[in-house]
């Protein structure tokens, strides 16, 4: 095969496959997609390794399967002879992982937190609520946790800090606790199972600046919590609805110039249309990006994998054995106040057209 036919195949695999996916797919994500296919034969790791939106990256598998350039059997994906060679032919190569196997990829060390935070956080998440799906929960490792922290540490948004944590599945508020850094933490989220577990361990562990409130995310924020807070930490739902009214809420409860955000995205759930759509929309309100570490967290597999929406689009059935699902922290900085209605959101602000783990 000339490099000019493989071009020419590829863009008749990108046409199908944006024929029939209503998902950004650009010519990159499709290299990146074969690349990945080149370096694992395992459809999770191919997941993790692509970062492409789960629907276009199943649908484009459907179409290399249709052709006869990928096989997939037993939770296994293999390009044929004939995959291989347009491959390579388009000149992609598998892909090269240069990861800090210490640190792995965060640039920051949770093991520089005191040994008793560590030790303490560990032995409180083996009690810790399962996630559900009516939230769109799936909580990180606790290492990922423990990282998070570690690294809001680091950038001063934690010692003395008032901070306010958006949603708490993956117990943020509680490791924050832990380290007697912060003056105040408020936990908000809808589910009472968090409210009650978080409330019981502030209380068992003496952590007398932590409280949690039940509070939906679609409502206004009260106005107790408006301007009250130097750093928000969120990780919300991706569907962009679901995630600007998070950020929006996290944004209103910060005091001005100076504060501090911090969220996850992923790519399983957001092209980088939605990427930008998002760092337009944060620029617009008021905030810089300061940092953005791709595949900083990793999630614990949930137990409704194979209820979730994307089960169905995969072209072959194998749970997961290791994490897969990551996303990108991304840290903000308001450089002013933020111009933003408070106002209530109404229906369902988990789905949208990318949303793949709802
Ligand atoms: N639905 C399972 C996983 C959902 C995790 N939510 C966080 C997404 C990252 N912003």
């Amino acid at each position: 095969m000339t490099a000019q036919e493989a071009v020419e195949h590829l863009s008749r695999l990108l046409k199908q496959t944006r024929e029939q996916v209503p998902v950004p797919f650009t010519e990159r994500d499709a290299e990146r997609a074969l690349a990945a296919l080149l370096s694992t034969d395992n459809l999770w790791e191919a997941i993790r390794l692509s970062r492409v939106p789960l629907r276009a990256l199943s649908t484009f598998w459907h179409r290399l399967i249709a052709e006869g350039l990928l096989e997939a059997r037993d939770g296994a994906l293999r390009l044929t002879a004939n995959g291989q060679a347009l491959a390579q032919a388009l000149g992609v190569a598998p892909v090269r992982e240069a990861t800090c196997a210490h640190c792995e990829g965060r640039g920051v060390d949770w093991r520089t937190l005191p040994e008793s935070v560590v030790e303490r956080f560990m032995e409180i998440c083996r009690h810790r609520p399962e996630a559900i799906q009516a939230y769109d929960q799936g909580f990180v490792t606790e290492a990922t946790t423990l990282s998070r922290i570690a690294f809001a540490w680091h950038r001063g948004d934690l010692e003395g800090k008032t901070i306010i944590v958006l949603g708490d599945d993956d117990l943020m508020s509680i490791a924050a606790a832990l380290t007697g850094a912060p003056a105040r933490i408020l936990a908000v989220d809808i589910d009472e199972r968090l409210i009650q577990f978080i409330n019981e361990v502030a209380r068992r562990e003496g952590l007398e600046r932590l409280e949690a409130v039940r509070y939906d995310l679609r409502e206004p924020l009260p106005s107790s919590w408006l301007r009250a807070f130097d750093t928000f930490m969120t990780d919300p739902t991706e569907s962009f609805r679901g995630f600007k009214t998070t950020i929006e809420r996290g944004l209103l409860a910060l005091r001005g110039p100076g504060c501090a955000g911090y969220f996850g995205l992923t790519h399983v759930e957001s092209s980088y249309e939605k990427w930008a759509r998002i760092q337009r929309f944060l620029l617009d309100s008021g905030a810089v990006l300061t940092d953005l570490i791709d595949n900083f967290s990793a999630y614990v597999n949930w137990g409704y994998i194979e209820s979730m929406r994307s089960w169905k689009w995969l072209p072959t059935h194998r749970l997961p054995e290791r994490p897969w699902y990551y996303s990108a922290l991304h840290r903000i900085e308001l450089l002013r106040l933020p111009e933003l209605d408070n106002t209530a959101v109404a229906g369902d602000i988990f789905s949208d057209e990318e949303a793949a783990t709802t």
